[in-house]
Parts: structure tokens; sequence; C-alpha cells
């Protein structure tokens, strides 16, 4: 079952750009950029309470990301809910009739494992189950 909001995913054209309203304008801490290669992303974390605000610029034109961009605009692009056990949680939802687009965790940023759902299959919301690795 889901603990937590762990993060929420924002699109973004540009990191560099986008900083200063979450950093300077919201007042977050800004928590360091990654490239997460198998994503075709470069992700940058702001602090918010427990949970946290992830830029997601893309890093090439087939990334999922610059695939939003280019049809929605920049944006609210997922959700993310905090597992324990994140393979188990992809087994119970796949019991529970849910389409997966990872039926295999992968790795995520700050070294989490994560597996996405299908947005057809959760309500037009994509939605990232995220086992955080301590
Ligand atoms: N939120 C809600 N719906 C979304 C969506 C999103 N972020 N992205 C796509 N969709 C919807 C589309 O609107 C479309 O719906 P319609 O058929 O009604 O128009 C449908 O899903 C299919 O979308 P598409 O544009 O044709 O794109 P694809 O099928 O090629 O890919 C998806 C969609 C979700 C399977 C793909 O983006 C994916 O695998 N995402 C998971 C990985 C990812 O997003 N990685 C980046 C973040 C990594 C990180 O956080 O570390």
């Amino acid at each position: 079952m889901v603990k937590k909001i762990n993060h929420i995913g924002v699109a973004v054209n540009s990191i560099e750009e986008s900083t200063p309203l979450y950093r300077d304008v919201y007042g977050m801490e800004a928590e360091g950029v990654e490239v997460v290669a198998e994503q075709k992303v470069k992700v940058a974390f702001f602090s918010v309470g427990e949970s946290r605000i992830e830029l997601l610029e893309p890093t090439s034109d087939d990334s999922p990301v610059a695939k939003f961009i280019e049809k929605n605009g920049q944006g609210v692009h997922h959700v993310a809910y905090e597992v324990d056990d994140v393979k188990a949680e992809i087994a119970r939802l796949q019991g529970e009739g849910i389409r997966l687009i990872d039926e295999v965790p992968r790795c995520g940023a700050h070294h989490t494992q994560i597996a996405f759902l299908h947005p057809k299959s959760s309500g037009g919301v994509l939605t990232e189950m995220c086992q955080v690795q301590h």
C-alpha cells in the first residue's frame, strides 16, 4: 500500500529557467540536479515538507517528457507514491487488474526503485510507485 507522496513530477523545458520560481519565489530548498539516463531526463528536486517537486527536463527528442511537453506544454507530469516494497506493490496492482508500464522495477533518481502505472489504468494520472533504498 502507498505510504505518502514522495514527489510530484513537473515537466519543464529548462530546469535552469524554472529553478528561480521554485527556489526564490516559493522558497523551496534545492536538493540538486541529476541525469536519469535510462529515462532520458535531467531532474531537479526541491523539498517541500516531507515531499518534493521534481522538475523533469528532457535530454533528447525521444524522451517521454519531450513527447509530453510537445503534446501538452509544460505542467504536472506524474505523481509518485512511496511504498516499502515496489516489487510486492507491482504484484499487488497486477492482482487488482492495473496495467503497469514497468512490470519489473527500474532505477529512478535519488537511489530509488520505481515502477510506473499506465495512465489509462490510473484515472488519467501518470502514477509512479517508488521505493527508497536506504
Ligand atoms: N499523464 C497523463 N496521461 C498521459 C501522460 C501523463 N504524463 N503521458 C501520456 N499520457 C496519455 C496521453 O495523453 C495519451 O492519451 P490519449 O490516447 O487519450 O491521447 C496516452 O497516455 C498515450 O500517450 P502518448 O502521448 O501516445 O505517449 P506514449 O504512449 O508513447 O507514452 C507513457 C505514454 C505514459 C506510456 C510514457 O510516457 C511512459 O512510459 N512514461 C513512463 C516513463 C516516464 O514518464 N519517464 C519520465 C520520468 C522519469 C522519472 O521521474 O524519473
